[in-house]
């Protein structure tokens, strides 16, 4: 237990112990395994951190740095990310399960990738816009400036732990904020790790880094008087305490809650793409993904030759350690999340779905203690059903029937949630209408989690709100400030004042 690695807190630049010096076991999911112990921090350590944050601020070093040379140090954090990969693939396997495929392919590149493309977007962002002038005779100039807003608390899931810490920390910094960055308590390794490699790259205090559960550090930071503005990636449920609790000081929130994704398959669709397509949009990651595509809607006409295909394709999927290249589908996080898919999948049954494969737990030779699932399609789903209203987070697909396309997009706009939904069909007339049906944040015609780190991602109804990714997610880090300057000296000719001062010159 002694030889266990180390996760402190990082505040100011340096590897700080918790207040209260309180650490946890870190579990690989794969295995049942400690891996590390991570500080669990509280109330004291984020008022530390945000100190700290706040300190950098005032300091003025990152936020007046001019873009171009912020630029450089954005790119160095895309460096930073490249060079220590094999380091960071490890401890993202090791705390969430990541299958070894993922991390290298999907990852790596896109964190990296992200970084770059805010080096670039901080360039050219409208920090200052001049507004048109008038026709004479104007008295006064315009401008539209982007300020940072201040320090940030950034909030992160367990999912994907270095790709959530990029969208939030990334465009935070590329705005020129300080921030407090609080990970999932359940896979914290990776992100502290990665926030101690950038130390080197930063001002000290712009980035902090405070592990802890949701009620001792998660309640401190959207309470906090001195936090500026919150974004958060996680539950629905938590969703809204964060939005109630950051109303307490009006502070800017973003949110990027859960989804429900439906894909539509349209008669037409070429069923082999559909089947393959269909289940990797709902086993990428173990099926722990926000914007996975849950719901299948089927057209009657192709309903059971597809439901055939989907069974031989999942049964094809390889349920494994992660950190075997040939694994396709890894485990449940934890143990409590593992209980709670299954518990889905029999609610499912309960309610008088088929199960066309899968539908329980899957055992992997040389991870005994680890919480696989075996991937799982339900068919004959109502969306009326518990495993078609809300978020599984696990490998099961549920699959609805419908009888014509107004009633598919019925179905598929049915739902609390708005993040994702696609289209399976070769009639790319047909796609189009339908994706301008489709009330979500992200419309994909043809495949699945196609996200490019320059365009936009964020949800509609109860999936949240803001973008992440790209230029967008700079806009979520800025405040707007308009600037007008008058041009005459002359108290007499200064129009607007005539209102008051109504004899001025008469
Ligand atoms: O999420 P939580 P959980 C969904 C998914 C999953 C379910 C539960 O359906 O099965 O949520 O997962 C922090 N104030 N998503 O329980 O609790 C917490 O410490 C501030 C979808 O893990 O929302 C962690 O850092 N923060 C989602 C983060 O919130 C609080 C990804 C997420 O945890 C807090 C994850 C509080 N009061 C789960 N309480 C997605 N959008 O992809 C907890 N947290």
């Amino acid at each position: 237990m002694t030889d266990l690695p180390l996760y402190p807190l990082i505040i100011n630049g340096e590897r700080t112990e918790p207040a209260a010096g309180h650490y946890a076991d870190v579990i690989n999911p794969a295995t049942g395994d400690c891996i590390g112990r991570a500080a669990m921090g509280d109330a004291t350590d984020v008022d530390r951190a945000v100190a700290a944050a706040r300190g950098a601020f005032e300091q003025r070093q990152w936020r007046e740095m001019a873009p171009a040379e912020r630029s450089k140090v954005l790119y160095a954090c895309a460096h930073t990310v490249m060079q220590n990969a094999q380091e960071l693939i490890e401890l993202e396997i090791g705390c969430s399960g990541a299958t070894l495929n993922r991390a290298v392919n999907l990852d790596i590149p896109a964190v990296a990738d992200l970084w770059m493309n805010l080096a670039e977007a901080v360039k050219t962002y409208p920090f200052v816009t001049n507004q048109s002038p008038r026709p004479l005779p104007e008295q006064w100039h315009s401008q539209v400036w982007k300020e940072p807003v201040g320090v940030c608390g950034l909030i992160t899931a367990w999912n994907f732990p270095l790709l959530l810490f990029s969208w939030k920390v990334g465009p935070a910094l590329a705005a020129g904020n300080t921030m407090v960055l609080k990970p999932s308590e359940l896979t914290p390794t990776s992100s502290i790790r990665l926030a101690e490699l950038l130390q080197a790259v930063l001002p000290p205090g712009v980035l902090n880094v405070v592990n802890g559960d949701g009620a001792a550090v998660g309640d401190a930071m959207t309470l906090h008087p001195d936090i500026d503005k919150i974004s958060f990636t996680g539950s629905t449920r938590v969703g809204r305490i964060v939005q109630t609790n950051c109303a307490s000081t009006m502070k800017r929130c973003t949110l990027e809650l859960g989804g429900k994704g439906p894909g539509v398959v349209l008669p037409d669709a070429d069923l082999d793409m559909v089947a393959q397509g269909a289940l990797w949009a709902v086993y990428m990651n173990a099926g722990q993904a926000c914007e996975s595509g849950t719901r299948l809607l089927v057209h009657d006409s192709i309903y059971e030759p597809l439901l055939q295909k989907l069974a031989e394709r999942s049964g094809q999927v390889v349920v494994g350690n992660p950190a075997d290249p040939a694994t396709g589908v890894g485990p449940m996080a934890t143990e409590t999340h593992f209980k709670r898919v299954m518990g889905y999948i029999e609610s499912g049954i309960a309610d008088g779905a088929r199960v066309i494969c899968g539908g329980g737990p899957a055992s992997v030779p040389g991870c005994e203690g680890g919480f696989f699932i075996q991937p799982t399609v339900l068919a004959d789903v109502t969306n009326e059903m518990r495993v078609a209203r809300e978020e599984i987070f696990g490998p099961v697909l549920a699959v609805i029937r419908y009888s014509d396309i107004d009633e598919a997009i019925r179905i598929a706009n049915d739902s609390d949630y708005g993040l994702s939904a696609g289209i399976w069909t070769g009639d790319l007339v047909k796609a189009q209408q339908v994706a301008r049906e489709l009330r979500a944040g992200s419309v994909w015609v043809n495949d699945w989690h196609m996200m490019r780190t320059d365009a936009p991602f964020g949800g509609y109804k109860q999936s949240g709100y803001g973008r992440e990714l790209g230029a967008w997610s700079i806009d979520s880090y800025v405040e707007t400030k308009a600037v007008q300057m008058s041009f005459e000296r002359n108290p007499l000719r200064k129009n607007g004042q005539r209102i008051v001062h109504t004899r001025m010159g008469q």
